[in-house]
């Protein structure tokens, strides 16, 4: 039983170690949004918000999510006990329309307080069978193909098991070109152009066949299953959908439609852990492979992922890197580590997220904060 009696609030200010950008925009410095959340039971839970600083990515910010917690999604949470995190989507959903990473951040705190309620790992109150999970690594856009190629050479040589690049028209065919130079044939390989083209440059994108790419995420916009679908025909790389899979609906369009072959899962995204969950089934049913993506979240999202991860078809590397590729320094201790094989072990002994919030290092970042209670 969850029977929540405050939530508090906080915007901390992290910058990431360099710059990262991506077609629709760029980030310097996170602006994060953790949810800590307090059980009548005494038990106390955490979660992040992966809305960005602009709406670029998606029309959510961690502003709009500010709003949405405090004054829509958190007030009907307080009002009345939940038996079960898988009962808040619902909840959320009536009569609230989108602002999908607003209830994900709440829904996934409860996940974390129910676990911790049951005594067991996030891991398994969602039904994660691994207890360790691939890595892979996502490159900004860099100034020039020799750049990139030098980047992906690094973190190929550190142990990611799979090398993602950010493309958009004017760096991409050689930018791809130059970093499959540099790996050689048999790494995994694939481009993100966050929806930077439009299907007229089809025969553009076609060129890149030939870099054996095991996929390339969410080349056209976001609403535009159909030009997927078109595209994914052309192009004999399988598509993968990130910012259009926005529910489980969506997910069985792409399926029906042939708008992609692969699925990036991110909670926050779709709404929280049940919808995930609710995906990742459909698509283990489907035959089509699914991996977690990441938004630069702090340790508290990591930990979020890096258990989502640990579900049995999470088939190929996610982009779960370790904090060190972000930050100075993160906000949970132990950091998230990855090892020379490129994985990140999945903490199955420890009840909840299984990392521990450094509180004073917090405190020491937070520029706002709101206590939200009955
Ligand atoms: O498209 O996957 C994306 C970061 C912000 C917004 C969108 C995306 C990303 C990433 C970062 O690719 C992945 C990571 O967290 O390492
Ligand atoms: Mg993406």
């Amino acid at each position: 039983m969850i029977e929540l009696q405050r939530i508090v609030l906080r915007e901390i200010r992290l910058p990431l170690k360099e710059p990262f950008r991506i077609s629709s925009g760029v980030v310097k410095e996170r602006r994060i949004c953790l949810l800590e959340l307090f059980d009548a039971d005494g038990t106390v839970a955490w979660s992040e918000c992966v809305a960005g600083e602009n709406p670029n990515y998606s029309a959510e910010t961690i502003d709009t999510a500010w709003l949405a917690i405090t004054e829509w999604l958190a007030p009907r949470l307080l009002a009345k006990p939940v038996a079960h995190p898988a009962d808040l989507a619902a909840l959320f959903d009536k009569g609230i329309c989108g602002h999908n990473m607003a209830k994900a951040a709440v829904e996934m705190g409860c996940w974390d307080l129910a676990a911790r309620q049951q005594g067991v790992s996030l891991s398994q109150m969602l039904g994660g069978t691994r207890d360790r999970v691939a890595t892979g690594i996502s490159i900004g856009i860099q100034a020039n193909p020799a750049a990139l190629a030098q980047r992906a050479r690094a973190a190929f040589d550190q142990g990611y098991r799979k090398i993602k690049v950010k493309i958009e028209p004017g760096a991409d065919v050689e930018y791809v070109r130059a970093v499959r130079q540099e790996l050689g044939p048999p790494v995994h390989m694939m481009a993100d152009a966050n929806s930077a083209y439009t299907l007229a440059d089809a025969a553009h994108l076609v060129q890149l066949d030939a870099f054996n790419l095991i996929m390339i995420e969410q080349p056209l916009s976001r609403d535009d299953l159909l030009r997927h679908a078109e595209l994914q025909k052309r192009l004999a790389t399988p598509i993968c959908l990130d910012e259009s899979i926005t529910s489980v609906d969506r997910a069985e369009d792409m399926i029906t439609l042939g708008s992609g072959r692969i699925i990036n899962i991110k909670p926050g995204r779709v709404g929280g852990f049940t919808v995930s969950k609710a995906i990742h089934d459909l698509c283990q049913r489907s035959g089509i492979p699914v991996w977690c993506g990441g938004m630069l979240e702090s340790g508290v999202g990591r930990a979020h992922n890096v258990a989502l991860a640990s579900l049995p078809n999470f088939s190929l590397p996610g982009d779960l890197s370790p904090s060190a590729r972000y930050w100075e320094r993160d906000v949970v201790t132990p950091e998230w580590t990855m090892d020379d094989e490129g994985m990140v072990r999945v903490p199955r002994e420890e009840p909840g997220i299984g990392v521990t919030v450094d509180m004073g290092f917090v405190d020491s970042i937070t520029v706002r904060r709101k206590e939200l209670t009955r």
